[in-house]
């Protein structure tokens, strides 16, 4: 049996952070975990190979090669996932689907010969039954979620690790709060489910043996979902094999806020070689959050605790959203002013969608606001249901949210505001290797002689290398990130 997975393209936003991948020589963040997971569930006969659209060109041959397509993606990938259902019906190859907008969506696709849903751990195994005997089903779902245990090692090898900005790897899934936008409940339950301490050590082993060197996404929902184990098991174990090994990687993660309550665990992670969160802020704005059940950034200073994580070691970034029904005309201002105030360099803004499933989804239903299906593009301008707001007025701000807090010289405060509150963790400070002083050669030429920013550029490289020069690869990084921010801004 041939099977090919595939991972269709993902657009130009300031996810993909195209512009940034170029200097490194990079194709992609990340690589698709979903479908190099599901590849080691499969008989180990079957031959596989994967093409990840966003770093390697999908061509007809590799389709004909295959019995079997197995396709995964996310929302923003629909148009290509759509895609490759066609070539591949078109070549009459047998498609399976899976993963979170199959999951989610399955009713909005034709072409597709076998849906396998929710967590592979349950249904697979089922289909591969099924298909072994002859009989498989067009549909497979599950209400349950498996432990994840038992999951297997990724199959990282499928992969050109070279072509990626980061590696990815996933320590649990599901999230204790239930936010009324967010999916992760549907898809992944509120009870937090995570792996052993030996399959933690056993993922970083094989990407050590594979010879990743760098930065890991460890790409769970909250990674603190379980501060017990976390505190008890895993981070030890975690720093242990850092210090053995001497920090080979670093580590980025999403949390939730509350993360700057406790400073043991914050302590624990920074040692541990987490040194980048991504944080759901969502909206300064009380009545939005009450409105979104975002309980955890209420009855905070939420400035004051972004603040407490940066000096602890960690580079924040945080998610916006704009277009709450509780938002009136000051919250463009507002986010405006907490982005600045936070230093939180890499701010993404999005406007609020419904996602299908959802509570929100639900809600706006029921509400008869509800209008086509999410796009999952936070940069189109798309929304799915109707907001309170006027529309214009509400892309207007949007756009002015985005346009100002990327301007050069806003930017560039910001990332000295951040650097005058970070601390730069020891194990951090590095000589740098070859390829990042080529990468270095590359952006003062691109920054500082050829963009139009050239002014602030030369203003942050002084700036930190006189008042911080143990933070100047990070500002650097940032000088790099700033540069793809402002590229994608100008699209819209
Ligand atoms: C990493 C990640 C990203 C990376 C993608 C990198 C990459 N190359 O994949 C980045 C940062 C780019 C990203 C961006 C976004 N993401 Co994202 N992302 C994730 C995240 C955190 C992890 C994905 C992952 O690797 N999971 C680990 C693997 C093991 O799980 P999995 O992929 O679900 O695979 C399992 C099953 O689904 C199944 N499976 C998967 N594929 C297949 C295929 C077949 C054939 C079969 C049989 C089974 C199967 O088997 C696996 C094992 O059980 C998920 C959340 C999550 N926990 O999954 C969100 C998630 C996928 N993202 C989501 C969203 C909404 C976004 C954004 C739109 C967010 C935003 N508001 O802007 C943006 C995209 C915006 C844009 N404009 O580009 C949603 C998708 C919802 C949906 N219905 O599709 C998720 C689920 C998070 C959420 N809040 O709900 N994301
Ligand atoms: S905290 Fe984050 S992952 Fe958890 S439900 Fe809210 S938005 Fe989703």
């Amino acid at each position: 049996m041939n099977v090919l997975l595939v991972y269709p393209k993902i657009p130009s936003t300031f996810w993909s952070f195209e512009s940034a991948l170029n200097f490194i020589s990079k194709k992609s963040a990340e690589p698709p975990l979903g479908l190099i997971t599901v590849a080691a569930m499969l008989p180990k006969e079957w031959n596989l190979k994967l093409i990840d659209m966003n770093v390697t060109e999908l061509k007809d041959k590799d389709i004909l090669w295959a019995d079997y397509v197995f396709l995964s993606g996310m929302s923003v990938q629909i148009n290509s996932f759509r895609d490759v259902i066609r070539r591949c019906n078109i070549l009459n190859r047998k498609v399976v689907a899976g993963g979170p907008l199959a999951t989610t969506q399955y009713q909005d696709f034709l072409g597709v010969d076998h849906f396998v849903l929710n967590e592979a751990e349950i249904t697979l195994p089922l289909f591969l039954e099924d298909l072994k005997n002859g009989n498989p089903k067009p549909i497979y779902f599950t209400p349950d979620f498996p432990v994840i245990t038992e999951t297997p090692l990724p199959m990282w090898e499928l992969l050109d690790i070279k072509k990626y900005a980061s590696m990815s790897m996933q320590y649990s899934r599901g999230c204790p709060y239930d936010c009324e936008f967010c999916s992760i409940t549907i898809l992944n339950g509120r009870k937090p489910r995570t792996k052993t301490t030996e399959q933690f050590i056993g993922e970083l082993n094989r990407l050590y043996e594979l010879g990743w060197r760098g930065p890991i996404s460890v790409v769970d929902d909250n990674f603190i979902g379980n501060k017990i184990k976390l505190k008890k098991e895993i981070l030890p174990a975690l720093i242990d094999w850092m210090k053995e090994k001497k920090y080979p990687f670093n580590f980025i993660t999403e949390v939730s806020i509350n993360l700057a309550d406790d400073e043991e665990l914050s302590d624990m992670l920074a040692e541990a070689g987490f040194n980048s969160i991504f944080v759901g802020i969502e909206s300064p704005s009380l009545s939005s959050l009450e409105e979104c059940g975002k309980d955890q950034n209420l009855k905070r200073d939420m400035v004051d605790s972004v603040r407490k994580l940066q000096e602890k070691g960690f580079i924040v970034s945080g998610g916006f959203i704009v277009g709450f029904d509780s938002d009136t005309e000051t919250i463009f201002d507002e986010q405006i002013e907490f982005i600045k105030e936070s230093g939180i360099v890499s701010a993404m803004v999005g406007l609020l969608n419904a996602p299908t499933g959802t509570k929100l989804f639900t809600r706006m239903k029921n509400e008869k606001r509800l209008l086509e299906s999410f796009s999952g593009n936070n940069m189109d301008g798309s929304i799915n249901f109707i907001p309170k707001m006027n529309y214009s007025d509400l892309m207007r701000g949007y756009v002015k949210i985005l346009k100002t807090i990327y301007e050069d010289k806003a930017y560039y405060l910001r990332v000295k505001k951040f650097l005058s509150a970070y601390k730069m963790p020891e194990w951090g400070i590095k000589f740098p290797s070859p390829s990042e002083i080529k990468t270095f050669l590359k952006l003062i030429w691109k920054l500082g002689f050829v963009d139009k920013g050239k002014l602030y550029f030369w203003k942050l490289l002084f700036f930190s290398l006189i008042n911080y020069p143990k933070k100047f690869v990070v500002a650097m990084t940032f000088a790099v990130y700033g540069f793809h921010f402002r590229q994608v801004v100008k699209t819209i």
